[in-house]
């Protein structure tokens, strides 16, 4: 389930957080495809709860009512043409699946027209009634949820925030469940996050994954099994580790994003001892884990996770990411967020529900692209800033290289090889790197790809020379913009 089943070539994801199909669709062929992402983690595909207070937040969407395929992001129809339209481009679809629970204590309206009642646990769209969710006889709260979360049989057996939890254990459970993830398998996608992953006993994940088809042999090959990373909030404090779901799969390794933001961003930690970042830091195999700087939880404060460099510190986000993408270590997902106003008192942000940019009846505005690359309406789009996919495409072109070269030449300078084929060189703090460096590359002119592109055999940014004993020469303000040079074999004079 490890294995992310990208074409030939990529090795990074984007999640488009919120985004139609009909705008993923047309972000695939236009751009994703073009700049060699591997794939898209798109948010909840299934008919959730239409909550109206507050006013259609994003977390609706992690509030199943059916296996319908209605969403504010599109409908079925819509979905099957992104999946088809986006493996033409080359560009995977990974779905986050929502099979922990269903909605939360109360009745209401789903956004495919499904009634429901979360308090009683039924649920006729699916259907699912109330023996198909845990309750006293395995919960042991007084009010039914969890608090506890030094308690695994209450993490797994209680509501999360009062949602009402599937009995997992339960085959008519697990054959729904099956039954709605085999559709999207069937349909074309190459795997799936699985949300709150924390929350289901691993035994039953495998009862579930047990009744999964392969993929689609057409698109994928024969004998594919989806890729698959369960959302495991683990920072080390709690009974419940991340090594308890490597059988089923890739873990969030959240670990990652957090100790990168204490370097680049709080500066509590020094870029020097990143020399042995990902294993070398007590993080899982480079096979187990996803990695990412932010989610769409931590961006906005919730569900835990620590405090993450999100779009909102633009500078160190590029720093961050560009390191996260030249370095080896694990599977590397991009976010892509939507703006909001945020508004703190006594430290907690008032305005962290706000749902997507939206139209006046609520509909989900398309997402729009400027002149120069950049979105419309308060779509942030950092996938489409130019240090995020020279990167992506600098991590495509290294691929399968180690890192060498290693220098630190201050406690924030630091640069390394991607054995022969590319090289970086970062100033993580204020401070002024000026040094000639050993790249470990072929001598040459080489366009550093963070300043600019490679175009028509010239570079739009900076140039840099590599003469014939593979050095350089650096010269980088750690108060500009931009403080990382990158260059690659792909993008040579
Ligand atoms: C909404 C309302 C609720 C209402 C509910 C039902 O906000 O008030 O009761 O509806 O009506 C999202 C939102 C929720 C929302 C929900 C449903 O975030 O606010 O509830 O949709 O609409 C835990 C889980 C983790 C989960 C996270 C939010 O383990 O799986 O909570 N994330 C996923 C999704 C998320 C989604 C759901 C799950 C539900 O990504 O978007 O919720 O589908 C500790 C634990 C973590 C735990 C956190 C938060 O974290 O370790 O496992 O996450 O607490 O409770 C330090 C520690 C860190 C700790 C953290 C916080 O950082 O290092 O470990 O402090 O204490």
């Amino acid at each position: 389930y490890s294995d992310p089943h990208c074409a030939a070539g990529r090795d990074t994801i984007v999640h488009l957080f919120e985004w139609k199909w009909t705008d993923i669709k047309a972000e695939c062929e236009r751009f994703l495809g073009p700049m060699g992402y591997c794939g898209v983690q798109v948010s909840p595909v299934n008919e959730n709860a239409v909550v109206t207070n507050p006013s259609r937040p994003w977390y609706e969407r992690y509030q199943p009512v059916s296996y319908n395929l209605n969403t504010r992001s599109g409908n079925e129809q819509q979905f099957r043409d992104m999946v088809s339209a986006c493996n033409k481009a080359g560009v995977r679809i990974y779905v986050d699946a929502v099979i922990n629970h269903m909605t939360g204590s109360y009745s209401g309206q789903g956004t495919g027209g499904s009634s429901f009642d979360g308090g009683a646990c039924r649920f006729p769209g699916v259907p699912f009634g109330p023996n198909d969710c845990n309750g006293g006889d395995n919960c042991h709260t007084s009010d039914g949820s969890i608090h506890n979360y030094g308690n695994p049989e209450e993490v797994r057996n209680c509501r999360l925030v009062g949602l009402a939890d599937l009995r997992l254990g339960s085959d008519y459970v697990r054959d729904k469940i099956a039954g709605f993830m085999n559709n999207l398998i069937d349909i074309g996608v190459a795997g799936f996050r699985v949300d709150a992953a924390k929350h289901m006993w691993p035994g039953d994940i495998v009862g579930v994954f047990s009744r999964l088809h392969n993929l689609r042999s057409d698109t994928f090959g024969s004998g594919k099994k989806p890729f698959i990373v369960q959302e495991v909030i683990d920072m080390g404090g709690e009974p419940i580790k991340m090594s308890e779901y490597f059988g089923t799969g890739r873990v969030t390794n959240f670990i990652f994003g957090v100790k990168l933001a204490d370097v680049f961003l709080r500066h509590s930690n020094q870029a020097k001892w990143l020399s042995n970042f990902g294993e070398g830091w007590g993080m899982p195999s480079t096979y187990d884990v996803l990695n990412f700087l932010s989610n769409h939880d931590n961006q906005r404060g919730h569900g835990g996770g620590g405090a993450p460099i999100t779009f909102r510190e633009p500078k160190e986000m590029k720093i961050a990411t560009a390191f996260m993408l030249a370095h080896p270590y694990g599977f590397p997902r991009v976010m892509s967020s939507y703006d909001w106003p945020v508004n703190y008192q006594n430290g907690n942000d008032q305005n962290n529900w706000m749902g997507p940019p939206h139209n006046g009846d609520m509909s989900t505005k398309d997402v729009r692209i400027n002149a120069d690359n950049t979105c419309n309406d308060g779509w942030i789009c950092e996938h489409r800033w130019r240090q995020v996919y020279n990167m992506v495409a600098f991590r495509n072109v290294v691929a399968g290289t180690p890192l060498q070269n290693w220098q630190a030449l201050g406690d924030n300078q630091i640069a390394f090889s991607r054995g022969t084929k590319g090289f970086i060189a970062i100033v993580g703090d204020g401070s002024h790197m000026n040094s000639d460096i050993n790249t470990g590359l072929p001598s040459g002119d080489y366009c550093d790809v963070i300043s600019g592109s490679y175009e028509n055999g010239e570079c739009t940014g900076k140039t840099v020379h590599v003469d014939g004993s593979g050095h350089a020469h650096f010269n980088i303000n750690g108060q500009s913009d931009d403080p990382v040079v990158a260059i690659h074999i792909g993008a040579k004079k």
